[in-house]
């Protein structure tokens, strides 16, 4: 049992990156009443959203029942936990779980995201392929990975916290959600060695409420113009995308 918010709370995002999405998934798995305020990535560093994150990155959430506008996708998990998920649903009430919940969701935002963050900007967006930037961020990838495959082989549950699914285990979807591109590889090449992970983020992403959360992303990135990969319509492939990128670097580096 949730207390649904009487106003909706307002979530502030630009559809292609993963971390909006954290935000959208427990909106929707708690079955909150929410809004959308869908922007373009080109306008994440401009006003008016700056004045709501100065920081220029979404997600951002206003929550008009209390009178809170917060940023960064863990402390808004945090917040919507405490404010709107009282039957513990998705949450325990007991102080170990409590704090580990917090730590999963610190190591999430710590140790995944800002990683598989870097390991797609030198895989696809860098203007020069460096090796050793790939290969560091790679083998940090898979090193994460490799994490929580030991915990959840050496755990009788399914569960990163006690014995059901968790905020913490839904936070790690999004960006789990994105290796096939990030990595460069198929699924089953993402998934090797890693059994456990695999099947528990397959549980995740089979929910209703990832399935409603990634259909509301494919009509935003429609309504943008960008097919599903984020790549603007009209053109074939993520690498001609990056050949496009990389010409136009080239020309602005020639000014
Ligand atoms: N630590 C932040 C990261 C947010 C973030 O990097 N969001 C990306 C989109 S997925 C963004 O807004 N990037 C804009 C930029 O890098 O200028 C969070 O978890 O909320």
């Amino acid at each position: 049992m949730s207390t649904n918010p009487a106003k909706p709370i307002r979530v502030w995002l630009t559809p292609p990156g993963p971390n909006p999405w954290k935000v959208i998934f427990l909106l929707e798995e708690l079955g909150l009443n929410y809004e959308i305020e869908s922007f373009s990535y080109a306008d994440v560093k401009k006003k008016p959203f700056i004045d709501v994150n100065p920081n220029g990155r979404v997600p951002a959430i206003e929550d008009p029942n209390t009178g809170i506008t917060l940023w960064e996708s863990g402390a808004i998990y945090q917040y919507i936990i405490e404010q709107y998920d009282a039957g513990h649903h998705i949450s325990y009430e007991s102080l170990k779980e409590r704090h580990l919940g917090s730590q999963w969701l610190h190591f999430q935002m710590s140790g995944q995201g800002p990683y598989y963050g870097q390991a797609g900007w030198f895989q696809h967006l860098h203007a020069e392929k460096i090796q050793s930037a790939i290969d560091r961020y790679m083998n940090e990838v898979r090193r994460v990975i490799g994490v929580i495959e030991g915990v959840l082989a050496a755990k009788e549950s399914q569960w990163l916290v006690g014995d059901k699914m968790t905020y913490a285990d839904m936070a790690f979807v999004p960006w789990n959600f994105r290796l096939s591109e990030v990595m460069n590889l198929s699924w089953d090449e993402v998934w090797e060695g890693a059994p456990h992970v695999r099947a528990w983020h397959e549980r995740m992403v089979d929910l209703p409420s990832w399935k409603r959360s990634m259909e509301i992303r494919a009509r935003l990135m429609d309504e943008q113009g960008l097919q599903w990969n984020g790549v603007p319509k009209g053109i074939e492939s993520f690498d001609d995308y990056e050949k496009q990128l990389a010409a136009k670097n080239a020309a602005e580096k020639g000014q």
